[in-house]
Formats: structure tokens, C-alpha cells, sequence
């Protein structure tokens, strides 16, 4: 059965289904970037509340500002913009829920005033990003907006047609100033540290460029909550779509599988209304530093720890390389001695119970992540993720045995070939300059350490970590990510 409003009383128990009616509903935030993890995180949340039967103005209108958004928008848009979400664990249930909290998307392409009319609309109180970790456009050694790319100075020259977020986010708070219409929270829901943070320099760094007195404006108008998000999600495969047609009937053109486990720590600065989230499981904190950084350095980071050598050893899920015993140890000694002895310690979690967490959900059979999710990006997720770690273990004198071999790791894997001779594409929009960094043998260490809008300048002046990629990037080639481990657990 194909999936849209009218079949939805087809569907029983034990699908969850929207508990309101659609017609009761009014668009109160608009979401940039409508992928799996927006699906399966704040829209499922705020689903839970219209659930409820509470905050019914503020459902969601999808944006895309890509040309590949087109392919999400008809999916939903020939499904009256529902999906499914399923919850798959290796003993919880399955929970399936069809969600409707989505209620439109509009595709920059199609019209940009449509977009900036939207934006602009008094109703719209919360715009949303999850524009992906290297989408702020800031470099990461300086922490500098990057005002020389060939979007922004496209929209600076032109506001009335922009193509960037920052462009559209603009002439949208231009337009509600003019016309004495409050602004909105700008509410980032992408793994950054200090998200809020960076999308407040982002924005007023372009602004400033565009026009300093609504730059001004912005700054005295618009909030920025910091947030920490977390939900694994994999990419929908067509054996997931496929799932769900034989076991629950339903035709869903697009729907988004994720673990039970769902976590949102969010600092209370709306200046615009916000829904009641506390409601439905989401924490509000004055200060999300430490939930954030225990999350991106924890998790994320450990997803690259694993992902490069598993990769390479030829594993192409997660829980697979999670199944390696060797791979497995390196993750969580990883976790315990150069992660952990970092982190200020975080209200209310016990770190260890939080580790054990981790390394449960990073084996969870049921969703079958994708390592090939993982290692995409790596040049904006390197400098955000493990970078620091690495940075900090070099100026306590630390041991960098470890964080120098997941470095030699990616720089292996940029090669584009396994240890089985499989050869695989490197998903990174950066990938030509990545690999290119690794062409030239004589040259490896010093190309590669010394990119500095990946790596700062901190790993390239240690004589230690240099030291220490080398030997771990010999090991890899020579003997192996098997030996390699066992000789560094030994
Ligand atoms: C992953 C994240 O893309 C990645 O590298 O580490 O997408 C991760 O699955 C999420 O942040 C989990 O919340």
C-alpha cells in the first residue's frame, strides 16, 4: 500500500500513526536540510508533541537548497509529505511510526522568492539547519567565515537571488526587519562544537559583508542555541525500503531506519517561542559545552577511530569492524585513554556507563550502518572531531600512538584500494585535493600533516606525532590493520 493521507487508515497497531489532524496544523518552523537524521531526530521529536495533541503551530516546512534535495521533495511531496521511521535495535522491538510533522518543502531552486517569502513569514519562528558538518563555510584552522567562495560573493553581488544559506537566511531577515516582523531563533542541529556558536559567526561574518546595519540587527534580534543532537542514521538502502514493504505492507518512497537511541541537549534561547520539547525527552541547559564535547569526541570521534581501518581491512558496516576483537579493543582503549581523560565532567552522565552505550549501539546489527556514511567528509569531520583530541594529547605529552594511526589510517584509505585489492570512490567533496595530498610518496607526510585547513598547524610542528603517523603509516602498508592493531595493543 503506497503511503499518503488517504491510505493512512489502512495502517493499524501496531504502526503508530500522526494522532492529529493534518488540517489542525500551521507551519511554525522551516527546516533547512531534509535528510535521515533531520527525519529521525527534531522532526520525530516534534511529532511526539503534536502527538499530544500540542504545538500544532509549529510543524515543518522542509527546505532544500541543493539541486539533489529535488529527489527528497518528490518522495515526500507524492506521499502528502509522510515517511515512515523505523526503529531497529538487536533485541527492542521494531518500532515503526508513520510521521507527519513534515507539512510542505520548497526547493530553492524552484523559486528563490518563494523561499525568502517563506522565511520571511511572521509564522515562521524557528528556521533549522542540518546542512551538513563542512556546510558553515568557516575555515577550521582560523575559525574565519570563508567570504572568498564562490557562493557567497555570488550572493553578495546578487541578495535578491541568492544560493547559499547564509545568502537566503539574509534577505529573509532583511525582509522581517523591514517590515517590523520579529526575527527567528537559528537553530543549528549539525555536529559541530558549539554549533550555536559557529552558526552566529557564520552568519553575522556574511551579514557584515551584505549590509553592517542589519548585521547589527541580527545580533541584537536573532538567537543562536548551542545544541547537541545524536541519532544514528543510516543512509536508506533500497533493502530497507523493501523491508518495510514485505513486513508492515507499506510503499514508502522514502522512509529513514535509525536506533531506538535518540538524545537532543539543547541551551533555551529562543527568542521567537520555541515547542515544549522538555516534554518529549529533549534536556534544556544553560551550557551544553560539556554534553557536546563528550558526544563529538566520544562518538564522533570514535566513529573515525573505526572507520578508516575498518574500511581498509574491507568491513563496509559498522557493526562488522565492531565484530573485529582487535578493532573493537582499539575503539574503546581510544575512547578510555585519549578521549576520556580529557572531558570536564558532564552533569548526570556516568561516563563509563556512557562508553558501554556506545560501543552496544555501535554494534547494532539491526540498522546496518554504513562505513562508507562514516568516511565521507572526512575533511570537514577530521577538524572537528578528532582534531582537538589530537591537539590536546600533543600538548599534555600524551600518547599519540593511537590518534596518529587513525590519521595514517584516512591517508591510507584516500588511496581508493583495500588490503583485498577492492577499489571503492571517496565520498568528499574535497576529495580531489585529499587525494592529491597523497600522491607522491616522498612527499606524504608533509602534504598531509601539513593541511592546514584539515589539520591546523599542531600535528605538523610535533617531531613526536610526525614520528608516530610515519611508523603507523608504515605498519598499515606493510603488515597490515591486523598487525598494526595487535602490535599496538600488545
Ligand atoms: C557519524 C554521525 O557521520 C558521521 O561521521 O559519526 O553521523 C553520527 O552517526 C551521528 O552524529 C550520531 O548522532
Amino acid at each position: 500500500m503506497k503511503l499518503n493521507r488517504q491510505h493512512l487508515d489502512q495502517l493499524a497497531a501496531p504502526i503508530a500513526l500522526p494522532a492529529y489532524r493534518a488540517d489542525t496544523t500551521q507551519q511554525g518552523i522551516a527546516h533547512i536540510g531534509v535528510g535521515g537524521f533531520h527525519r529521525a531526530h527534531q522532526a520525530a521529536y516534534t511529532e511526539a508533541l503534536m502527538n499530544r495533541g500540542e504545538a500544532l503551530d509549529w510543524s515543518i516546512c522542509g527546505v532544500g537548497l541543493r539541486g539533489a534535495d529535488r529527489a527528497m521533495r518528490d518522495a515526500l511531496v507524492g506521499q502528502d509529505y509522510l515517511y515512515t521511521l523505523v526503529e531497529l535495535g538487536d533485541d527492542a522491538g521494531n518500532a515503526v511510526q508513520v510521521i507527519g510533522a513534515i507539512s510542505g518543502m520548497l526547493l530553492a531552486e524552484d523559486s528563490p522568492q518563494a523561499l525568502i517569502d517563506k522565511l520571511a513569514d511572521p509564522a515562521i519562528r524557528i528556521v533549522s539547519l542540518t546542512i551538513t558538518e563542512g556546510g558553515y563555510c568557516m575555515d577550521d584552522s582560523s575559525g574565519e567565515f570563508l567570504a572568498e567562495l564562490p557562493d557567497i560573493q555570488h550572493d553578495l553581488a546578487h541578495p535578491e537571488a541568492p544560493r547559499s544559506v547564509f545568502g537566503f537566511l539574509c534577505a529573509a531577515l532583511a525582509r522581517r526587519r523591514a517590515a517590523g516582523t520579529p526575527a527567528f531563533t537559528l537553530m543549528s542541529c549539525d555536529n559541530l562544537p558549539h554549533n550555536g556558536r559557529v552558526t552566529r559567526k557564520a552568519l553575522l561574518s556574511f551579514a557584515n559583508l551584505a549590509d553592517p546595519e542589519l548585521a547589527a540587527w541580527i545580533q541584537a534580534n536573532v538567537s543562536f542555541p548551542n545544541a547537541m543532537v545524536d541519532r544514528i542514521t543510516p543512509m536508506t538502502s533500497d533493502a530497507h525500503r523493501q523491508q518495510l514493504a514485505e513486513r508492515h505492507g507499506i510503499e514508502d518512497a522514502w522512509p529513514v531506519v535509525c536506533e531506538p537511541f535518540a538524545q537532543w541537549v539543547l541551551e533555551d534561547k529562543f527568542v521567537n517561542g520555541r515547542p515544549a520539547w522538555e516534554k518529549v525527552g529533549v534536556q534544556f541547559t544553560d551550557d551544553v559545552t560539556p554534553y557536546e564535547e563528550m558526544k563529538i569526541k566520544l562518538l564522533n570521534g570514535s566513529h573515525l577511530a573505526l572507520t578508516y581501518l575498518g574500511f581498509l581491512k574491507g568491513y563496509r558496516f559498522v557493526h562488522e569492524a565492531m565484530n573485529d576483537r582487535l578493532l573493537r579493543r582499539f575503539v574503546r582503549t581510544f575512547m578510555d585513554q585519549d578521549v576520556t581523560p580529557q572531558l570536564a565532567p558532564v552533569p548526570g552522565i556516568d561516563l563509563e556507563l556512557y562508553k558501554d552505550t556506545l560501543i552496544e549501539r555501535f554494534c547494532n546489527q539491526a540498522i546496518a550502518d554504513q562505513l562508507e556514511r562514516i568516511c565521507s567528509d572526512g575533511s570537514s569531520k577530521l577538524p572537528k572531531f578528532i582534531v582537538p583530541t589530537l591537539n590536546r594529547l600533543i600538548e599534555g605529552g600524551c600518547a599519540l600512538e593511537r590518534g596518529a594511526l587513525v590519521v595514517a589510517a584516512w591517508a591510507l584509505y584516500l588511496k581508493g584500494v583495500d588490503e583485498n585489492g577492492e577499489q571503492y570512490r571517496i565520498v568528499d567533496p574535497r576529495a580531489e585535493h585529499c587525494q592529491a595530498l597523497i600522491d607522491d610518496d616522498q612527499q606524504l607526510t608533509a602534504r598531509v600533516l601539513g593541511e592546514e585547513t584539515i589539520f591546523g598547524g599542531a600535528l605538523a610542528a610535533s617531531p613526536a606525532f610526525v614520528a608516530a603517523f610515519e611508523r603507523n603509516l608504515e605498519s598499515l602498508r606493510g603488515q597490515g590493520v591486523s598487525a598494526t592493531l595487535q602490535a599496538l595493543l600488545a
